[in-house]
């Protein structure tokens, strides 16, 4: 993949959460959803890429577009895997909350995990605790193990995850030993990804979350020098066999950061719509401009760009054709 791929990348996530962002507050997901996906399969189609969404909306007969196998791009240059979710965080936008995204990855064929969409248990960290944790310790001794590493308290750590009631003895468990909390009503891209950028404060996500998810902050990760570990969580026959089907024999095996993202050589790119922990949300300013935070990264090298653009919503012929 051409490094010039990584600019590209980051114009379909800025149109995504452009495209979002005005139903923000507006207690409707569904077309928040819709706009962004729109948006990004319109965007996608100008990029130079001949990609295959391996992760998306959905099967074809349920996504009406990025559903899973669609084919993506211009239909020249590399052939890639692409895996999407246009709007990470309906809720978020539709309740007018923090951390709602749009976000791709991108690597050449078959180097995605296709996770299915089931739950995925996770433990992720930044690079200071990369290698150091596994997810098949107890929660206390991840912490511990943790606080150690990281020469800190244990009362000093912070560790993020959803607020979900299947999380009910984690969390009892968590304030047991000590550590703050940060509960996310939603977007656990977001969450697991955080660990990684140290301005946000936060050491650890725990957890679990939706199996896409996972993969996207797996890319991500790889860029940034993180770590995910995972395990699907296949709540019946079907989605047993679901794993099964995707190559995973086992289906509850331990999914490492190589399992996840199979090269060194991914791209990953992510837009804030609402603000967030580490990227700031759309702003509509006067003069019919939109200021978009972005971040782009690429694996191969671990340069981090963040991008602030400046739109001129005039100009945006994709996005006035969505209206
Ligand atoms: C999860 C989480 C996402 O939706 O998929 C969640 O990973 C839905 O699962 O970040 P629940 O059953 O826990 O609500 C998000 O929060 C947003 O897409
Ligand atoms: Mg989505
Ligand atoms: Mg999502």
């Amino acid at each position: 993949m051409e490094r010039e791929l990584a600019l590209e990348i980051v114009r379909v996530t800025e149109l995504a959460a452009l495209a979002a962002a005005p139903w923000m507050g507006r207690g409707d997901k569904h077309h928040a959803d819709e706009a962004a996906t729109n948006a990004m399969r319109g965007m996608l189609d100008s990029v130079s890429i001949r990609g295959t969404v391996v992760i998306g909306e959905g099967e074809m007969d349920e996504a009406p577009m990025l559903y899973i196998g669609e084919s993506v791009g211009s239909l020249q240059g590399p052939e890639v895997d692409v895996a999407v979710d246009p709007l990470e965080g309906t809720e978020l936008v539709a309740k007018g909350l923090n951390n709602a995204l749009a976000v791709i990855a991108v690597a050449p064929k078959g180097h995605l995990l296709h996770a299915p969409d089931m739950y995925m248990e996770k433990l992720a960290v930044g690079p200071s605790l990369a290698g150091k944790l596994s997810i098949d310790d107890p929660i206390r001794t991840t912490v511990e193990k943790a606080a150690l590493a990281l020469n800190k308290q244990v009362s000093d750590l912070t560790v993020i995850l959803l607020d979900r009631e299947r999380h009910g003895s984690l969390i009892r468990t968590l304030r047991e030993v000590g550590v703050r909390i940060k509960l996310l009503s939603d977007g656990d891209v977001v969450g697991a990804i955080a660990p990684a950028f140290a301005e946000t404060g936060i050491d650890l996500y725990v957890g679990s979350g939706g199996a896409p998810e996972g993969v996207l902050a797996a890319a991500a990760l790889k860029c940034l020098g993180g770590e995910i570990q995972g395990r699907l969580m296949p709540e019946n026959e079907e989605q047993a066999q679901r794993c099964i089907d995707m190559g995973l024999s086992d289906p509850r095996k331990l999914l490492r950061m190589d399992d996840m993202i199979g090269t060194g050589d991914v791209i990953f790119a992510a837009t804030g719509v609402t603000p967030g922990e580490f990227l700031s949300g759309v702003r509509m300013l006067p003069d019919q401009r939109a200021e978009t935070h972005s971040i782009v990264m690429r694996a191969k090298t671990r340069t981090i760009r963040y991008i602030k653009s400046l739109h001129y919503l005039p100009n945006k012929p994709l996005l006035a054709d969505l209206k």
